[in-house]
C-alpha cells in the first residue's frame, strides 16, 4: 500500500500531553502528527485528526523535527529513508492516545486555517498505517459516523463539542451516485448507526472508494473541475513539494520471510 503521510504540526498540546512531555522535547520543537492517507485529494475537508485513545504512540526525532506515530510505523519509515540513519528511529517519548486528545494541530490544505483537534476514535488500528487518521467527514463514512458520535456524546468522550467541527461539512468531491457528500449519503442509505457497525462501514468504504476514484470530480480546491483520478496525484505532489507530506509504504502483510 502506498500512502501519503501528512505532516500536521502541533500548535498547542493538550494539558495532559504537556505534563507528560515536560522536559522531553526542546521548548521550540517542531512536532507533527503523521496520519497516513490513501485520499490526499480530500485534505481540503479535514475537520479533526483521530488517534486510538488506548493505543501507544512514540515521539521520534528526525534531525530538528519530531513525529508522532506508532512504533511500528516509525520502524517502517526507518527503512524508507524518512530518518537520517537507515534503520534507526530514535524515540524521545511515549504517550497514549488519550493523553494527546484535545491537542491543536495544523491541517495542511484544510479550510480550517486555525487548526483542528486531535480526537479519539476507538476503531483506529495499530496494525495499519501510522495509527493516526486524519478526519474527512465528507468522503469517509468512518469519519462521518465517528464525528457524529463524538458530537452527540461529547461529555462521555471528555471532549468539547466544538472540537468536532461537524456543523457544516465542506463538499469537495461530487459523484453521480452519491452527490456532493458521499459519506453522509452512504451512512444514511446503509442505515449505519454507530462507529461499531463494522460490516456496514466496510461496505460503505468500498463503495465510497470506487465511486469517488472512478467517477468523482473535484468541486473544491486548486484542481476544481478535474477528475479525482487525476487530482489525487496532483494534490499529493503539491503537498510533497511543499514539504507538508512524504510517501509512506506499508510492507505487504502476506510476505512473511525474505530469506527463502
Ligand atoms: C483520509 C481519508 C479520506 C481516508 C477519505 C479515507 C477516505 P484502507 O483502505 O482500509 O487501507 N486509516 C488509515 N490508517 C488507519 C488505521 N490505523 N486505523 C483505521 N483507519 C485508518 O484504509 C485507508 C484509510 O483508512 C486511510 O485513508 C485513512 O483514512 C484510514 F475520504 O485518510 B483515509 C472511502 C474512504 N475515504
Amino acid at each position: 500500500q502506498e500512502y501519503t503521510a501528512l505532516k500536521m504540526q502541533v500548535k498547542e498540546w493538550s494539558e495532559s500531553a504537556q505534563k507528560k512531555l515536560d522536559g522531553k522535547l526542546p521548548t521550540d520543537a517542531k512536532t507533527y502528527f503523521i496520519p497516513a492517507t490513501l485520499r490526499p485529494e480530500t485534505m481540503y475537508g479535514q475537520t479533526s485528526c483521530f488517534v486510538g485513545p488506548s493505543l501507544e504512540y512514540g515521539i521520534f526525532q528526525i534531525n530538528s523535527e519530531y513525529f508522532v506515530c506508532s512504533v511500528r510505523a516509525a520502524r517502517n519509515m526507518a527503512f524508507q529513508g524518512t530518518f537520517p540513519k537507515w534503520g534507526e528511529f530514535p524515540q524521545v517519548a511515549t504517550v497514549t492516545g488519550k493523553d494527546v486528545v484535545g491537542t491543536l494541530v495544523d491541517a495542511p490544505l484544510s479550510i480550517h486555517k486555525d487548526g483542528v483537534r486531535i480526537l479519539p476514535m476507538e476503531t483506529v488500528k495499530d496494525t495499519k498505517g501510522t495509527a493516526v487518521v486524519t478526519c474527512v467527514p465528507s468522503d469517509s463514512p468512518d469519519d462521518y459516523i465517528t464525528s457524529l458520535d463524538l458530537a452527540k456524546k461529547a461529555e462521555y468522550y471528555q471532549i468539547q463539542k466544538e472540537w468536532v467541527r461537524f456543523d457544516d461539512i465542506l463538499p469537495i468531491i461530487s459523484t453521480p451516485q452519491f452527490g456532493d457528500l458521499t459519506a453522509k449519503k452512504l451512512v444514511e442509505d446503509l442505515k449505519i448507526q454507530s462507529p461499531k457497525d463494522a460490516k456496514k462501514l466496510e461496505e460503505a468504504k468500498e463503495k465510497a472508494y470506487k465511486e469517488g476514484f472512478y467517477k468523482g470530480t473535484m468541486i473544491y480546491g486548486d484542481f476544481k473541475g478535474k477528475k479525482v483520478e487525476e487530482a489525487k496525484n496532483l494534490v499529493r505532489k503539491q503537498l510533497i513539494d511543499a514539504g507538508l507530506a512524504f510517501p509512506y509504504a506499508e510492507p505487504d502483510g502476506k510476505v512473511i520471510s525474505r530469506s527463502g
